[in-house]
């Protein structure tokens, strides 16, 4: 059985304390097994105090991020380069410290529009860099997710193909492909070819409309895609993930063009997207059965 998670911003911009409380008792409410914190402002987030939090709701949880123009591990400024490694330290050790054992999102890139394509040194610096974190993860039991994002949002890996590829050359068993059906949308060529692409290297799944609001009100072929992981047996964490101008992460929301308000009742949409996709799983084990 796959766990089903809900993204935090679906809650609250900022993990605080109270933020985390407000965000653990909803997911639960929510029936979700998993809440992803996005460690942006890791300096927000009280490691002890999330843990109870997240044991008092029965949660677990996984941890993400992406990294900005001038921590970036993908650039050919070495220096820019190694304060982008220090922040993936910094998540990693939180994700484990919370009693997580998956760290996934853009790590090897700024999360952000590229203004011309990446370079082969400053890849070269990414894939050493991950290679580092990677084996620091291994030792902590932790799984490392890239995830696919769109080219508006990085220029290192916008297809699944290209995630494999880097993947090859980090060249460890703990990194792992996380496939978002929001950026699939832009760049792949349908919603079934990535993930059988993948098989049992997909470690993550982000469930996002082409509009980031309620699933089921934009263009995504979500049966295509649950068939498609149902078809590999992906036994992985599904987590829901949406934004709208309703709750805002200062940083996070404006690199993610979070301009509109999709919708302002987190309760009801979470709700709403946690049937949809049991729904969409039912239905795809039906026909794979
Ligand atoms: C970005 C995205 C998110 C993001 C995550 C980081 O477009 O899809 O998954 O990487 O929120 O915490």
């Amino acid at each position: 059985m796959n766990d089903l998670g809900v993204h935090a911003l679906v809650w609250t911009g900022d993990w605080t304390p109270e933020g985390a409380r407000t965000a653990a008792a909803r997911s639960r409410e929510a029936g979700y097994d998993l809440v992803e914190i996005s460690l942006h402002d890791p300096e927000l987030v009280d490691v002890k105090d999330t843990r109870q939090v997240l044991a008092d709701h029965g949660l677990r949880v996984a941890c993400s991020r992406g990294l900005s123009f001038d921590s970036d591990v993908s650039s050919d400024d070495p220096d820019t380069a190694a304060r982008g490694e220090a922040l993936l330290r910094q998540a990693l050790r939180i994700t484990h410290d919370l009693g997580g054992d998956y760290f996934g999102g853009v790590l090897y890139s700024a999360l952000g529009k590229y203004g011309r394509p990446a370079t082969a040194r400053g890849r070269e610096h990414a894939v050493r860099a991950l290679r580092r974190l990677a084996a620091e993860a291994d030792g902590l039991g932790v799984t490392l997710g890239l995830e696919v994002v769109n080219r508006y949002e990085t220029n290192v890996v916008n297809t699944a193909r290209q995630c494999l590829d880097l993947i090859d050359e980090i060249g460890a068993d703990n990194v792992l492909v996380h496939l978002d059906t929001y950026h699939m949308n832009i760049e792949e060529q349908d919603f079934s070819r990535p993930v059988r692409a993948c098989g049992d290297r997909l470690g993550y799944v982000h469930i996002g409309e082409s509009h980031r609001g309620y699933l089921g009100s934009g263009t995504i072929d979500f049966p295509a895609f649950f068939h498609a992981l149902a078809d590999i047996g992906y036994q992985g964490p599904i987590t829901f993930e949406s934004f709208s101008s309703a709750v805002v992460a200062p940083g996070l929301s404006h690199d993610l063009a979070v301009w509109r308000n999709l919708w302002s009742e987190g309760p009801d949409l979470a709700a709403h997207a946690r049937s949809y996709m049991a729904a969409q799983i039912k239905a795809a084990h039906a026909r794979t059965a």
